[in-house]
Parts: C-alpha cells; structure tokens; sequence
C-alpha cells in the first residue's frame, strides 16, 4: 500500500532498536483514524511509581503533589475499559538519545542529586531554597544546596529516593513509542510519567526531569526525518521543549496554554516568541485567557493545524495535558470531556504519523476518561 508515509518511513536507518518484547508488529502503513486500524498501541511501564514524592511546595506549604503515581494508573484503566489497544512495556534505550537534548552535567545531577542530598544530613525531600537570580553568577557550585538551585527553573518540585529511575522509565516509554512510530505504526500513546514538556536542556521544574518529547522529537531526526512537529496542548506553556528547540528550523513547536502573565511558567509562553536565528518562524505560542472555553481554544487548534500543514512536517508529536479540563484543581481553563474527544478528530484530519505524549492532567478522578477521549476520538473518526 504505498502511500507519502511509505516515503517518510524510508527515511529511518534500520539500526536502531526492536520492537517491544512480547509484541512484534511491524504493520502496513494506515492513515490514521480509518477503519484499517482503530488500535492504538499505549507503551507504559510501572515504575512510573518510584516517582512518589511526599511533598510539594504550595501556597506556602508543603502539600501532597498534585502530580501523584494515581494519574496514570487511570489512564491505563480506561485504556483497557475502553479497548483502546495493545499496552507493550518499554524498551532500555540508555543515556544516548536523552543527552541528545540535555546537558551531560544536568543528567549526572539529576542521577545523583539525592543520594548526595542526603549526605550533607538534609532531612526533608530536596528543594531548592535559593537559584541563580537577575543579576547572579551562571555557574554550578559544588555544594548540593547550591547545585539543586542552580539547576532548578521552579521550585514546587521536590526530587526523591527513586526519582531518577522512574525519569528513565519515561524517556525509555517515550523512545519505545517514538520507536514504534519510526517501524510504521501510524500513532502511539506513550503514557509516560513524570512529565517533561517543562524541563529545559539543563532544568528540571513544573513537575518535569527529562524533556520526553523533546527526546522524542530529536529521535525522529536522528533516524531521518527532515521536520518535526511538536504541538504542546497541555493547559501550561512548553517552556522547556520551546527553549530546547527555538533556534532550530528542523521542530516546529506550537503552544496552547493559559496566559503566563496568569499562570505558570509565568517567564515564557507569549505569542511575540517567534524563534531565533534560524529558527525565527518556527515557533508559534498561544496564550489564552483565564476561562477559555472550547470555542476560543478549538480556534487555536484551528490555527496550529493550519502551521502544522503548511510546515509539512515528516511526523507530528503530541504534549499531551488535560489539565485543560474544566474541573483541574491548578489550571484555568473550561474544556469538558467531549471537547477531548472533539480536538482527537481535529487531530486526526491532519493525517501524519502522530505520537502521543502524557504530560499533565490533575483532576485525578477525570484524567483517564479525558486522555482516552482525546485518543478514541483521533482513532475512530
Ligand atoms: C500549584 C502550582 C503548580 C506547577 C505546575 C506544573 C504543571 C505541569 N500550586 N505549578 S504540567
Ligand atoms: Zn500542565
């Protein structure tokens, strides 16, 4: 069946690694949301639980996070209540392609950030107290105290005993997906926690480590492809896979998020960031008002889509967040479960070999009916 994807699919070297174990399908190319395939193909793995921090530092206290191991365990619930498709466990994939977008030193920070934090006799789970502000030195102390700041862009996030192992789970969950996009899959779910779109080449924040979709995106590259599409509709500004690539015309990223004047990251997100250098152009934000609704939101999406086609990138990675809901206990916005299912279609009509990306989503109750709707509604046109 040969089609435009055949083209692009022949652009990937054949060196890189397998298939999931346990699970070998190498299928013909379907466009996705036609009646060939209605499967979509979830990669997940349980150690996403090591990743189980007690605090998080919130209005002045310390609260249980809102980003708990509960989040995705529903999402895996109703994948299979509804039948979405196969769920295949991650393949190893190393340090390699994640120090494709982060800085050596970071990654070895975030390896052994907590072991060293506990040397110095610290007792409660590591947090920043002070980080490089205007008019301070960039460079990287050597004490932990100082070093945790210097590499954090927020501090909510407390980092944990397990942390860095559940990281590398969710990179090695996004590669997997990436992987069986790359063999021919037309979409796949990379139901990955923590999250990533916040961390920068050299930051972990906003719940976030390792850039999965970042990764993702440079993978794409790596094995051949010319242009990448990154579309971030979580409620909250892609800060960190927006910095990653804003000099670079190969990923174009777009951006659906609450206003940072309102709302987190508040330092980035704002439509006058257009891209740099040789990436001026390719670079597409869309702060929304606080109570936006499907009619203002579905708009944008419009408008994204319309870039996403004229750039005619080879594959289309999704960041996706449902903390667009309306019932998110941290963000601002009044989509409801239809409108999930409704922007999955939108999504759909492009017809590009998609993968999908869990980033946020904190009405817990909510997550896996919103995440799969958005999912079946991209599968069943
Ligand atoms: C809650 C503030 C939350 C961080 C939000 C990170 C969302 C990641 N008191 N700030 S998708
Ligand atoms: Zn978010």
């Amino acid at each position: 069946m040969p089609s435009d994807l055949t083209i692009f699919y022949s652009f990937f070297q054949p060196e890189f690694p397998g298939p999931p174990v346990g699970r070998i399908r190498i299928s013909s190319v379907a466009t996705p949301g036609s009646k060939e395939d209605l499967s979509l193909l979830t990669v997940f793995s349980p150690d996403h639980s090591l990743r189980d921090a007690k605090t998080e530092l919130s209005g002045g206290e310390l609260v249980k996070p809102y980003e708990c191991p509960a989040r995705v365990e529903y999402v895996l619930e109703q994948i299979r209540l509804v039948g979405l498709g196969d769920v295949v466990p991650p393949n190893a994939y190393g340090l390699d392609p994640v120090l494709r977008v982060h800085d050596p030193q970071y990654i070895e920070f975030l390896r052994s950030c907590w072991s060293q934090w506990t040397a110095k006799g610290n007792k409660g789970e590591a947090i920043p107290s002070v980080l490089p502000s205007r008019g301070m030195r960039q460079r990287v102390p050597q004490n932990i105290n100082g070093k945790i700041g210097y590499y954090a862009m927020a501090v909510e996030t407390a980092i944990t005993d397990g942390t860095w192992p559940a990281v590398q789970a969710s990179s090695n969950v996004a590669l997997t997906a990436q992987a069986l996009i790359s063999q021919g899959e037309p979409a796949a779910f990379a139901l990955c926690r923590p999250p990533g779109h916040h961390a920068t080449r050299d930051q972990f924040g906003g719940y976030c480590f390792v850039n999965n979709i970042a990764v993702c995106a440079q993978a794409f590259l790596d094995q051949g492809a010319e242009r990448v599409a990154v579309l971030d509709v979580d409620f909250h500004h892609g800060n960190g896979t927006q910095s990653i690539f804003y000099e670079r015309p190969d990923v174009m990223f777009l951006s659906l998020h609450g206003d940072p004047l309102h709302s987190f990251p508040y330092f980035l997100g704002f439509a006058n960031e257009k891209g740099a250098g040789s990436g001026a152009g390719f670079n597409h934000n869309y702060p929304l008002a606080p109570g936006t609704a499907y009619d203002i939101w579905g708009d944008a999406l419009q408008d994204a889509c319309r870039k996403i086609e004229a750039f005619a990138p080879d594959v289309l990675a999704v960041s996706l967040g449902v903390d667009t809901f309306e019932g998110d206990p941290i963000s601002f916005f009044r989509l409801t479960g239809d409108d999930f299912k409704r922007y999955g279609t939108l999504l759909a009509s492009l017809k590009l070999p998609t993968l999908f990306v869990m980033e946020g989503g904190y009405a817990v109750k909510e997550i896996g009916v919103n995440t799969v709707n958005v999912l079946t509604g991209f599968s069943s046109k």
